[in-house]
Parts: C-alpha cells; structure tokens; sequence
C-alpha cells in the first residue's frame, strides 16, 4: 500500500474538494480513502500500486487547479498489533 499526499493550489470550499476527489479517483482507479481539505490546501489517498506522479499533476492541471508536489510513501496498514 502506498499513501499518497497531494500539496493543492486553489481549493475555496467544499466544492473544489468533492472536484478533487473526483479527479483522483478516475486518474487512480485503485485509490481509496480518497479525501480533500481546502482548509490544508491538500489531499490524501492510499493506493495498492505507487500512483503515476506525472498523471495526476496533469489531471488537476486539467481541472483548474495547481498541483504543487505528489509525495508517496509505503503505508503499513495499523491495527493489526495494536491495542
Ligand atoms: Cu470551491
């Protein structure tokens, strides 16, 4: 699993953030937990497979809004040990 933190210029409101989401979900098919925050200019989603960087900087392009860096790093589920 890969969780995958996106840095977004643009983002007002509610709105652009259901945009957002929208637009990692058909760029990242296998993308889940997707979610946005205008309120930290950033979005997040986990992935099986390491998402294609370029793809989704040009997606949101497409959208209207700035994509300033696509982070990705392995994400170990929790829980498993825990508690
Ligand atoms: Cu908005």
């Amino acid at each position: 699993m890969y969780k995958t933190t996106l840095k977004i210029d643009g983002m007002m409101c509610g709105m652009c953030e259901a945009h957002i989401a929208d637009v990692i979900r058909k760029t990242i098919p296998d993308a889940k937990k997707v979610s946005a925050s205008h309120a930290k200019g950033q979005a997040t989603f986990l992935s099986e497979n390491e998402p294609s960087k370029d793809e989704l900087i040009q997606a949101i392009a497409a959208t209207g809004y700035t994509c300033l860096y696509v982070d990705s790093e392995t994400y170990i589920k929790k829980g498993l040990f825990g508690r």
